[in-house]
């Protein structure tokens, strides 16, 4: 099935002509192949090494790839994450790079109309289309409870996704039943992959997940009919081989033991660390830290002051307690060996300074005083530039700060 999009590169038009015929200026196409470098600076083979108009260049010969999106269990945040740009140009522009052929968010037809436009959409493009799904899929009493035309979600997935180059689970829901699947699950939501097990598909967590993720991903198979390379959750390399704390710009902030106790407190204001707050970010793997939202700098949950809840982590986000505490299984905790970063500056006692101006002796002397006083700080807990809480001081804690696992 690989390669087949290239093959039906005749009937199809080039992102190029597109472009021509559409009056989008070669500077929006520039940004847009900037953003996506950004996006995914290695890992992805249509930006791998190369400069924004070597990607331009290449993508305006490819043809733009056919996309049927189907929504199931969701809020829609997927969608809207990709087309809530910051310039509303933007979204015009992905919608001109790729060819959506079907989505039911976007589209003006309902019900009859609806049902034959995916029809259509289908049959033109069966084997060759790439398919999106956004939500998750009931599974509890033979799916009753979706129905697209009369129709279970299960079925109509089992239908679609057979006829499909591949299918690519946008966002939490779709890659393993994110917010459905809570408990108590009522409808046993589940993801794609579980259903189709032996389908192409990559997984595109996030609750919503970065939009350029996905345009990568299906511009790469559009362009050499590849997919990139995943993890052992389907996941695309390029976007989840590190984690939100690797990159942080609160980092600083955990490691000199500057922690938010409470929202608004004066930690708060100044930025601090959010991991007593219950932030996921040592356990999450993303690209958030670095790749915002929206093509605003800051744009992203701790940006804004909030703790990361592990959206793109099957066994965290909405299943451990939003503020409950992560266990630091590969991180050390600062050691207590270097100098905190932020440190309660000690007083020099009047004796020590009259014996400052006695002799070079005396002068190692104070040095010896300073440095205890040094010492005493970074021993005392409730200090700043302190460690973060010790086993059981938190809920859900439990790991040996200081020491990797
Ligand atoms: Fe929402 Fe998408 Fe979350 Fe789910 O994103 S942003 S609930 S991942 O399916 O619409
Ligand atoms: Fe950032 Fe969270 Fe790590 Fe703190 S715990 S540095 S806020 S990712
Ligand atoms: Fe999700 Fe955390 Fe990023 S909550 S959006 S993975 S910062």
């Amino acid at each position: 099935m690989l390669g087949s999009l290239v093959a039906s590169a005749t009937t199809l038009e080039t992102i190029d002509e597109r472009m021509l015929r559409c009056g989008i200026s070669r500077r929006s196409f520039l940004v847009f192949c900037s953003t996506l470098m950004i996006a995914a600076p290695y890992g992805l083979a249509i930006t791998d090494k190369r400069t924004p108009e070597e990607v331009a260049a290449g993508l305006g010969k490819v043809n733009r790839p056919p996309i049927i999106w189907l929504h199931f269990q969701d809020c829609t945040g997927c969608t809207e994450s990709l087309l809530q740009t910051s310039h509303p140009d933007f979204g015009d522009l992905i919608l001109n790079v790729i060819s959506l052929e079907y989505h039911e968010t976007l589209m003006a037809g309902s019900g009859l109309q609806a049902r034959q436009a995916l029809d259509e959409a289908v049959q033109k493009h069966v084997g060759k289309f790439i398919l999106v799904v956004e939500g998750s899929i009931p599974t509890k009493d033979q799916g009753i409870y979706m129905k697209l035309a009369g129709r279970p979600a299960l079925d109509v997935l089992a239908d679609i996704g057979g006829k499909a180059a591949a299918i690519i689970a946008i966002g939490s829901c779709a890659s393993w039943g994110g917010i459905p699947s809570a408990d108590p699950d009522p409808t046993g939501a589940v993801g794609v992959a579980d259903l189709l097990p032996s389908h192409s598909i990559i997984n595109i967590p996030g609750c919503p997940p970065n939009p350029y993720t996905l345009l990568g991903v299906v511009l790469q198979y559009a362009a050499d009919g590849t997919l990139p390379e995943t993890d052992e959750q389907r996941r695309p390399k390029f976007a989840f081989d590190r984690d939100i704390h690797e990159h942080c710009p609160r980092r600083a902030h955990f490691d000199a033991g500057n922690f938010v106790k409470q929202y608004g407190d004066e930690g708060h204001r100044e930025g601090w660390c959010l991991y007593e707050m219950g932030c996921k970010g040592p356990d999450t793997h993303a690209g958030c830290s670095t790749r915002h939202f929206n093509e605003i700098p800051d744009v992203w949950p701790i940006g804004i002051g909030a703790p990361c809840i592990g959206c793109t982590e099957k066994s965290v986000a909405f299943k451990v307690p939003m503020f409950e505490v992560v266990k630091l299984h590969t991180i050390a905790a600062p050691p207590t060996s270097y100098a905190p970063i932020t440190t309660t500056r000690g007083t020099i006692s009047p004796l020590a300074t009259g014996l400052v101006g006695i002799g070079i002796g005396a002068l190692a002397g104070a040095g010896y005083v300073a440095s205890r006083k040094f010492s005493k700080v970074e021993d005392d807990e409730s200090a700043p530039g302190s460690r973060p809480p010790a086993s059981g001081s938190g809920p859900g804690s439990g790991s040996e700060p200081g020491a990797s696992a």
